[in-house]
Parts: C-alpha cells; sequence; structure tokens
C-alpha cells in the first residue's frame, strides 16, 4: 500500500502528465478558464529537464531573457537572470518560484508516474492510473511529457560489470558529486558531454573522453548580464517576445546582444563575397550561441553553404586545440553543421589542451567492453574511479512510448506508432480524441527554444478546448487523413533540408530498434505558427468538434 496521498475516483476537466515548464504553463490556463485539472508528475519537484539534468555545467542554450515565460507581464520584468545563459539551478529556482508565485503546486501530485491512460468510449473519459495506486479520469488529457526525459543507456557489453562509481548525465545525483583525485571517463561527446566536460576537468585528477562522432560547438560567450542592458531590453520585452515567436531564429530571437545582431546577412551563401560571408562567421562567433548558422538563410539547405560553416568551425578547433591529433579528431566530418543539435560551449575544445585531459577516438580505438574497473578498448585499458554517461535519450517518443495509453477501440498508441510516430500539427493523434500532445513529434519542438514553441501549444491547447466549449462539442479529434497529410508534409519539410543528413536523435537513430522518421518539423517557428494562428482562425480547420 502506497504511503503518500493517492486520488481514488477522482474526476478532472484535465489531466496534465508532467510538471515541467509545459505542464505548469498549462495548469495555469486551464485554471484560467475556470476548468479543474491535476497534474502527475514523476519528480518530488516541478521543472521537468531542469529537475533531472544537474550535470555539472549544466545550462540552457537560448539566452535567459529568452528562455523564460512570456505569459506573465509581472513575472517577466520582476524575474532577474544573473547570466546570459542561466545555469540549471538558477532555471530550477525560476521554475518552482513559478509554481509558488501562481499557486500551481496544490494541483500536482508528485512522485508518482502516470502508467496507463486508456479512453473510455462510453463515458467519453480518459482513465489514468499512476504506478502509486492513483485513479482519475478526465475529459480532456495533456501530456507535457518533454521531448528529451527517458535517458538512453549505451549499448556497450560489461555496463553493469562496471564497480566503480557509475553516473548518468540526466539523472546526476542531487547531492554534490566530487571528482577531486580520480581518474573519471566520460562517455559521449553530445551537448551535455560538451557542457560538463570543461567543469569535471577543472576537478579531476584525469579526465578521459570516449568519443564516437565528433560534435560542431559554438562558443557560448557566456556573460554576466549587464543592469542597464537588461533594464534596455525590458523596456521592449513585446518587441523581443514578438520577435522570438515569428522572426527567423527558431524562437531564440533577434536580441541584439551587445556584440551585434541575428539578422541574416543574405539569403544564400553564394550571394555575397567569401570576405564578407568570414567576416559575418567571425561576428557571430565572437557573438556566440546557437543562431550562428541563421547569418545565411540557405545554410541548412544547401551542402555548399553548409560545408563553408562546418570548414569555419574546423578552422577554428585546429586554431585553439594545440595537438594535432586530437584537433583533428574533434572536427566533426560525418554529418552537416546544424543536421545534429549544434553545441553551446564554454570552453570546449579549450579545455583539451589541459594535461590532465585525453581523447580517446573510438573509431580508431573502440570499446571492446566496460569492466569491474574501467573501459577495455581494442588498444589498452584505461582504469577509472568514476564513469560519466552522456549518452543522450530515447527522444520525442520514449517517454509516451513508455505509458500504456489506449484510444479508440483500444487501440495501442505503441501499435499506432510502430512505423514512427504520427500526428496532427504534433498535437492530436487519430483515434486519440480529447488527447493532446505539447510540443509532440511533427512539431517545430527540439529544433526550437522549447519555451516558445511551448507556449504556442498551450496557446493552442487551451482555444482548442474554448472552442469545443464554445459550440457545445464533447470531443475534439483529428481525421487520419488529415493526420496522414500532415505526416507526408513533415517529411517533405524535412526532405529539403540537411537535416536528414544528421542521423542523430532527430531520427531515432541513437536507439536500436526505433523507426528512423524525422521526427520534428522544421519549418521554423514563425512560419508553424501563423499556420497554427491560421487554423485557429478558420475555426481550427483539420480538427473535428462532435458532440457526444
Ligand atoms: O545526448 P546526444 P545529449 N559508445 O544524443 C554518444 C539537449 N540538450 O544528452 O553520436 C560511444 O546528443 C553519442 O555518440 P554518437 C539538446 O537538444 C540541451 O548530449 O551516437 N558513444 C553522442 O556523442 C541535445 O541535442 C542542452 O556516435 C556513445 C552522445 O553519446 C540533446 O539534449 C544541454 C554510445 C549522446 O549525445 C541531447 O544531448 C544538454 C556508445 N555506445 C542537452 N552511445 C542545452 O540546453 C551513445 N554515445 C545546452
Amino acid at each position: 500500500m502506497s504511503e503518500i496521498e493517492t486520488d481514488q475516483n477522482a474526476s478532472f476537466d484535465a489531466i496534465i502528465v508532467g510538471a515541467g515548464f509545459a505542464g505548469m504553463h498549462m495548469l495555469h490556463q486551464l485554471r484560467q478558464m475556470g476548468l479543474t485539472a491535476r497534474i502527475y508528475e514523476t519528480a518530488d519537484n516541478v521543472g521537468g529537464t531542469w529537475y533531472w539534468n544537474r550535470y555539472p555545467g549544466a545550462r540552457c542554450d537560448a539566452e535567459s531573457v529568452a528562455y523564460s515565460y512570456s505569459w506573465d507581464e509581472d513575472l517577466e520584468q520582476e524575474w532577474e537572470w544573473t547570466e546570459r545563459y542561466s545555469t540549471q539551478p538558477e532555471i530550477l529556482r525560476y521554475a518552482i518560484h513559478v509554481s509558488e508565485r501562481f499557486d500551481l503546486r496544490k494541483d500536482i501530485r508528485f512522485e508518482r508516474r502516470v502508467t496507463a491512460i486508456h479512453y473510455n468510449e462510453g463515458a467519453n473519459r480518459w482513465d489514468v492510473a499512476t504506478d502509486q495506486g492513483d485513479s482519475a479520469s478526465a475529459h480532456y488529457v495533456i501530456m507535457a511529457t518533454g521531448c528529451l526525459s527517458v535517458p538512453a543507456l549505451p549499448d556497450i557489453a560489461g555496463l553493469d560489470d562496471y564497480k566503480g562509481n557509475r553516473y548518468q548525465a540526466s539523472q546526476w545525483p542531487h547531492e554534490e558529486v566530487d571528482f577531486t583525485g580520480q581518474h573519471v571517463g566520460v562517455i559521449g561527446t553530445g551537448s551535455s558531454a560538451i557542457q560538463a566536460i570543461p567543469v569535471m576537468a577543472r576537478q579531476a585528477a584525469q579526465l578521459t573522453v570516449f568519443q564516437r562522432t565528433p560534435n560542431f560547438s559554438v562558443p557560448a560567450q557566456n556573460r554576466p548580464l549587464d543592469d542597464d542592458w537588461v533594464a534596455g531590453f525590458k523596456k521592449n520585452y513585446r518587441g523581443h517576445r514578438h520577435n522570438q515567436k515569428y522572426g527567423l531564429n527558431s524562437g531564440f530571437g533577434d536580441l541584439k546582444v551587445e556584440l551585434g545582431e541575428t539578422v541574416p546577412l543574405a539569403d544564400a551563401a553564394n550571394d555575397i563575397s567569401e570576405e564578407e560571408l568570414l567576416a559575418g562567421m567571425e561576428a557571430r562567433w565572437q557573438q556566440g550561441g546557437a543562431t550562428f548558422l541563421s547569418l545565411v538563410m540557405d545554410s541548412m539547405i544547401d551542402d555548399d553553404s553548409n560545408a563553408l560553416f562546418a570548414n569555419f568551425i574546423h578552422n577554428k578547433i585546429r586554431e585553439t586545440v594545440k595537438d594535432p591529433e586530437t584537433a583533428e579528431a574533434l572536427c566533426p566530418t560525418t554529418h552537416p553543421v546544424g543536421s545534429r543539435r549544434i553545441c553551446v560551449d564554454i570552453d570546449y575544445f579549450e579545455t583539451y589542451n589541459r594535461d590532465n585531459v585525453s581523447l580517446v577516438n573510438l573509431l580508431k580505438n573502440p570499446i571492446e567492453r566496460i569492466t569491474e574497473t574501467g573501459i577495455q578498448l581494442a588498444d589498452g585499458h584505461v582504469e577509472l574511479d568514476s564513469l560519466v554517461l552522456a549518452t543522450g535519450f530515447d527522444a520525442m517518443t520514449g517517454a509516451l512510448a513508455r505509458i500504456d495509453i489506449q484510444g479508440e477501440g483500444g487501440e495501442k498508441l505503441l501499435d499506432k506508432w510502430e512505423a514512427g510516430p504520427r500526428t496532427y500539427m504534433g498535437l492530436m493523434m487519430s483515434g486519440f480524441p480529447n488527447l493532446f500532445t505539447i510540443t509532440g513529434p511533427g512539431s517545430p519542438s527540439v529544433l526550437s527554444n522549447m519555451m516558445v514553441s511551448i507556449e504556442m501549444h498551450v496557446e493552442f491547447i487551451s482555444k482548442c478546448i474554448a472552442n469545443a466549449a464554445d459550440k457545445g462539442a464533447d470531443k475534439v479529434q483529428v481525421t487520419k487523413s488529415n493526420e496522414d497529410w500532415w505526416v507526408n508534409h513533415v517529411n517533405e519539410v524535412a526532405n529539403a533540408t540537411l537535416y536528414r543528413k544528421g542521423g542523430s536523435w532527430y531520427l531515432g537513430a541513437n536507439i536500436k530498434g526505433k523507426p528512423r522518421v524525422f521526427m520534428p518539423y522544421a519549418s521554423g517557428v514563425g512560419p508553424y505558427r501563423e499556420l497554427c494562428e491560421k487554423v485557429m482562425d478558420q475555426d481550427f480547420r483539420g480538427f473535428e468538434f462532435v458532440a457526444a
């Protein structure tokens, strides 16, 4: 019998799964509409991604003033971000502050995982169960489960044989981990590792990075925020928010930071001289951040344009890393820059100049197995006191797939998605009426500043539910033909870009047996928002409102 308070046969207008930024905003919106709602959350606090990802150096790759809620102007004005890119503890403090300021916590049940969500056709309600024995039903269910919330373990022999300290970047302990004097190994060189490595290297006696695929990274050029700059920025917060929502920078905004602007220089790299292009790249490099590639509009469409950006970064790596062999190993050559999420770092490449840091290029010297005391390579054994796995996530579909979700006729979502996720606009699935996904597959989601995409979906879902009420409809649903059309459209857009060449978690390529489908919608945040607004203006075209 569970010792924590549970819901028994509870009834709500809506149940939300997850208390990250998506779930909290959704709860607030529904309450404003006078609806009852319950959130179920696995963690013992709010924050989602920022609750779990506590690894050393964790911070956001969108600027703090842009990675924050835009729906409450007082909150926006009052909250003080301290750095250009916020650290994980600061973002978590913000999430907790929001949950308290808007009194959200009373409707959140923590420390339980939703295990089953079944549609009861007769009642036109969803029955929800958790691993702690909660049972509740709701008219609407909203999945706010995040795109990167299910960790992926590496498929390496002997992983469980290891007897030293093992850490997973995305499930880091809450207490401080001290690597002082230790030999530490890191497997993985994605965004998480690229942030963690420089910080761990300052503590460990020896840090060994085991790299299979190098990644492109641009400097964050992080710094404390200047009070005057913030005051000026806050005076025009609405303008900046508008730019994030409709502009070209995937929701990152045109922030006009001290060092320059982030408006594109040209439609195509070919339209400007090599000198102009290089000067633009250098300016963006000095400016820092994830908008590096939007210098020209064709960098993610045209191979030649993209190669110019890749070469620029290769040269930066070669200039920075003193050992030529290490520098070459760190230069990504197997995928176009940006086709995997571009990393944003603080001193990542510089860290390889430290005496206590070494890189193992697994393409030349692969891992044979993990042993009780370290890692056995084809050539040599590396003894380790601690092993850090920064090996990514079962992205976009993982969190939904682990819940037993059954729609009309008992259809399982897992079966429906056997060949890859299928949604209409990343918001709904045919056969699963009144069930919404926030930043679901088929929406810009991970190709954007997540906060902007979350807010778009919360707005859409709220208005959709209000529209159903206005019409006296009990059921909101999408048809299979609309869903098929959308899935094709998402593919067409992806195929017109270089993303398809990335071979990354965007495609499910990091998970054995997962269908290779490009999951996010690559049109950009602005065009997607315009489409959402058009759909809403046209009486939610493509969505059906049915009276039971
Ligand atoms: O995960 P990843 P991540 N042997 O999947 C390697 C967001 N994020 O947690 O590429 C050896 O990118 C794997 O190698 P390979 C952001 O969207 C944001 O770092 O498969 N290596 C790869 O190097 C990001 O994109 C922020 O060859 C193995 C690494 O593990 C997303 O989260 C910060 C292996 C996994 O990289 C995921 O980033 C952090 C094996 N068997 C994350 N298996 C910010 O906002 C896997 N790897 C800043």
